[in-house]
């Protein structure tokens, strides 16, 4: 009797151990590449400030979250460990080519990158129009370091796997996931310098929201992304170099000259709809009409609204509704293809 009860026992977990190994095998798998920022942040126990960004490796941001292993198989990757201050155009580079390589992988279904918040809206933008597959890729951070008292990177990391993983998200483009929004990468901004619900699309919201691990989808982001852009950094280990001078009330010509000077492309940050003084006008339409080739965009100083073209100033373009430092992404990717302005205008009014 003992010795049936003992093999029908070794039976049982048997069973067991094959249903959890299969259940395992149905799991999609996600890549999470990390770059730093708060989310791998520590610093004094329970405190939100004085900490230092970018100090946990991946594997550990990954084993602090409970349950996420049931979500999918987790691959993770340490690209960068860094506040997001450093980020550099190079690193864009790295990381877009990375997922572009992996992506070619039929069993990875998704992709999260772990990332500081400060500039997680520009590398966001930048992989929406580089990365070529319509795999999810979401970008996500925390503005609590992981020591904190209510740390928010564990849910924002779990929340990013959930979707990372969903079908729904599919050919969506890139995301940011974020004190429990979904948000379009182009329309995304950080809004906040302290507080968790750090990030909005502004006149557009959200895409949707997380709850727990299902995504629910309410609107859509109708610009082109990922695999609908001619943009490739394949062959690439730099961008042109585009500056972003920022306009206020009696700054000087010696202004917009030195940023002409220096860059391939100029991004005014300019008042209301992006507009700069007479001044500026007239330097920058001198410059071009004499045969400068600097390409100058004009782009809003608030996060809300369209640029609209001015025919009274046809040597500059209008950067839509792309906040500078986003107008700053598409024009250097505009400048790996041309110098045409009036291209560039096309793809302004596109991209
Ligand atoms: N240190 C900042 C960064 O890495 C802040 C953050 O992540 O919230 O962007």
């Amino acid at each position: 009797m003992k010795k049936l009860l003992a093999l029908l026992c070794v039976a049982a977990m048997l069973f067991t151990g094959s249903v959890i190994a299969a259940a395992d095998e149905e799991l999609p798998t996600v890549v999470i590449l990390g770059t730093g920022g708060t989310i791998a942040g520590t610093g004094e126990a329970g405190k939100t400030t004085g900490y230092s960004a970018g100090e946990l490796d991946i594997q550990s941001l990954i084993d602090g979250v409970p349950g996420i292993e049931k979500l999918a198989k987790l691959q993770g990757e340490q690209v960068l460990n860094t506040a997001s201050d450093n980020v550099t155009d190079k690193d864009w580079i790295v990381l877009a080519n990375r997922i572009n390589e992996l992506a070619k992988d039929p069993k990875i279904a998704g992709f999260v990158i772990t990332h500081g918040t400060d500039t997680l809206e520009e590398t966001a933008y930048f992989l929406d129009l580089t990365v070529k597959t319509d795999k999810p890729v979401i970008c996500v951070g925390a503005m609590r370091p992981a020591t904190a008292t209510s740390a928010d990177g564990p849910l924002n990391l779990y929340q990013s796997v959930a979707l990372a993983r969903s079908p729904e998200a599919v050919g969506q483009g890139v995301m940011v996931v974020f004190s429990d929004g979904i948000f379009s990468a182009r329309q995304v901004t950080k809004i906040t310098t302290y507080r968790t619900n750090a990030f909005d699309g502004k006149d557009f919201g959200a895409l949707g929201y997380m709850v727990d691990d299902k995504p629910y989808f309410y609107t859509k982001d109708v610009r082109p992304h990922t695999t609908a852009t001619p943009f490739d950094v394949s062959g690439l280990e730099e961008l042109p170099k585009v500056g972003v001078a920022y306009f206020h009330i009696d700054a000087e010509q010696e202004i917009i000259d030195m940023f002409m000077d220096r860059y391939d492309g100029v991004i005014v940050a300019g008042a209301g709809n992006g507009s700069m003084s007479t001044l500026w006008h007239n330097r920058i339409k001198e410059r071009v009409d004499g045969g400068d080739s600097t390409i100058v965009v004009r782009a809003g100083r608030m996060d809300n609204g369209i640029v609209t073209e001015y025919a009274t100033n046809p040597q500059t373009i209008a950067g839509n509704n792309l906040n500078p430092q986003k107008a700053r992404i598409l024009l250097q990717l505009c400048l790996t293809l041309t110098h045409d302005r009036e291209v560039i205008r096309d793809y302004f009014a596109k991209y």
